[in-house]
């Protein structure tokens, strides 16, 4: 068996040599908000935070009440995951009101409170911008659901009732229109509608992205952007980033709409930042975003280090990934990608590896304390923004099984959809909060205060 804790450190110093070879200490830092040189990102899922008043689910008030331990880990920035009113079929990704802090979090007020005390300690605040669609809950899409037409009735992708196409679901009620849509992920978040880059002409429904209603979708994510951060935010990250375009092969319309957000970011807020969830730097990073995340979805270079979705067997994972004790995994392949991105985009954006996320399993999952921390010596010295998902700074376990609160497909739809044959339209937001789950438990096993504060030191110095 080959030993973990050698050949790490051992491919590690090649890779920083290589990157150093890459990036002179000349190198030109990337364009932005300057905050953004120094930023260490912590993420906050909040309905498992810190619930402040007891009912189950944390909320705004709490992360407002943890700001001074963030800050003592070494954090000066938070990224919070979708905090507005939603039925909260997929954890909140499933928006019913995007200028609303939904009820179980708090007030919009809470909102600013928190970013009030995180300015005063000079910290910033992001949001989730949930950008490529809406929960079938949201007044636009039941709008646009309607036979009548009106304002909204192309905001979303709606393909013939004759025709098959891939993906696209029916929704049903007394005066919907027997068209079907396309959803973004879940059948019950659909695809807002910024157009087809390539439209086929003999499908009339692809609408180009200059169509007036793809353009109305458009300038209304900017209106949601605008509210929050004269509102008090210092900028988002962006949920699915790649997805809003259809039919673009050359990413050239997605790029161009995201060009299009920067330039208006940089005349109006030049403080803001934008961070994609796109996995795709040498795209992303030219389409106008500050940061892309390297993670599970799109390029292996994350799967290739972490298998985060990888299983742990014993010492080994399937797939086997390099960070695991059998030594199964190839750094090989990792480094070729990352230098490549990097060399594409280190004067223009930043590359980010969390040590975690909302979608994949704890670096802990399968891991001992020493694997655990070869891991965050990596990727909090690597080239970057270091974003540290909560927990990961005390070494918390990822549990499993755990019972599915938020986030299951089919079941959740069904029940959305059982509520709406129920409710009449003025009565379905009021419905849907309903969905609300009246409890989420997490349980977590704090493994001591000397792993954390070997951690803090090694953020706060990371040479
Ligand atoms: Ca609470």
């Amino acid at each position: 068996m080959r030993k973990l804790l050698v050949d790490p450190w051992a491919l590690l110093a090649i890779l920083c040599l290589a990157i150093e070879a890459a990036a002179p200490l000349s190198a030109e830092v990337p364009p932005g908000p300057k905050w953004l040189e120094t930023a260490v990102f912590y993420q906050i899922y909040p309905q498992s935070y810190f619930d402040s008043n007891g009912d189950g689910i944390g909320d705004l008030p709490g992360i407002t009440a943890k700001l001074d331990y963030i800050q003592s880990v070494g954090c000066n920035a938070i990224w919070i995951n979708p905090i507005y009113e939603s039925p909260f079929g997929d954890a909140g990704y499933d928006v019913a009101d995007f200028f609303k802090v939904a009820p179980r979090y708090g007030t919009n007020e809470d909102l600013k409170n928190l970013c009030t005390e995180a300015h005063k300690r000079g910290m910033h605040v992001c949001l989730d911008l949930v950008a490529g669609h809406t929960s079938i809950a949201h007044p636009w899409f039941q709008q646009s659901a309607l036979d009548k037409p009106n304002r909204y009735s192309n905001w979303y992708i709606w393909t013939p009732a004759g025709e098959s196409v891939p993906g696209s679901q029916p929704f049903p009620g007394e005066h919907n229109r027997s068209d079907r849509y396309l959803p973004n992920f879940f059948p019950f978040q659909p695809a807002l509608n910024y157009g087809f880059a390539r439209p086929d002409p003999k499908e009339p429904w692809q609408l180009p992205t200059t169509d007036p209603a793809c353009v109305a979708v458009r300038e209304e994510l900017k209106r949601v952007m605008k509210f929050w951060l004269d509102f008090c935010a210092d900028g988002f990250r962006v949920d699915m980033a790649f997805s809003l375009v259809r039919n673009d092969p050359d990413n050239e319309a997605i790029g161009a709409l995201w060009r299009y957000y920067r330039s208006w970011l940089d005349k109006e807020y030049p403080e803001a930042v934008l961070v994609s969830e796109w996995s795709d730097p040498a795209v992303a990073i030219p389409a106008g975003f500050h940061i892309d995340f390297l993670i599970q979805i799109g390029q292996p270079a994350y799967g290739i280090l972490l298998g985060p979705l990888s299983w742990p067997n014993g010492y080994s994972r399937d797939p086997h990934a390099f960070f695991e004790r059998a030594g199964g995994g190839d750094i090989k392949p990792f480094v070729e990608n990352y230098l490549k991105n990097y060399t594409a985009t280190k004067s223009r954006g930043y590359i980010s590896m969390p040590t975690a996320n909302h979608d994949i399993p704890r670096p802990t999952c399968g891991r001992d304390e020493q694997e655990v921390r070869t891991i965050f010596a990596m990727l909090l010295t690597m080239p970057g923004v270091p974003f540290i998902y909560y927990g990961d700074e005390i070494g918390m376990n990822f549990l499993y099984p755990a019972p599915d609160k938020e986030g299951g497909p089919s079941e959740r739809y069904r029940a959305v959809v059982r509520e709406l044959r129920c409710s009449g339209p003025r009565r379905r937001t009021r419905a849907f909060r309903l969905h609300q789950p009246k409890s989420f438990t997490f349980r977590s096993i704090r493994l001591g205060h000397d792993r954390m504060s070997r951690l803090r030191r090694k953020i706060q110095h990371p040479c």
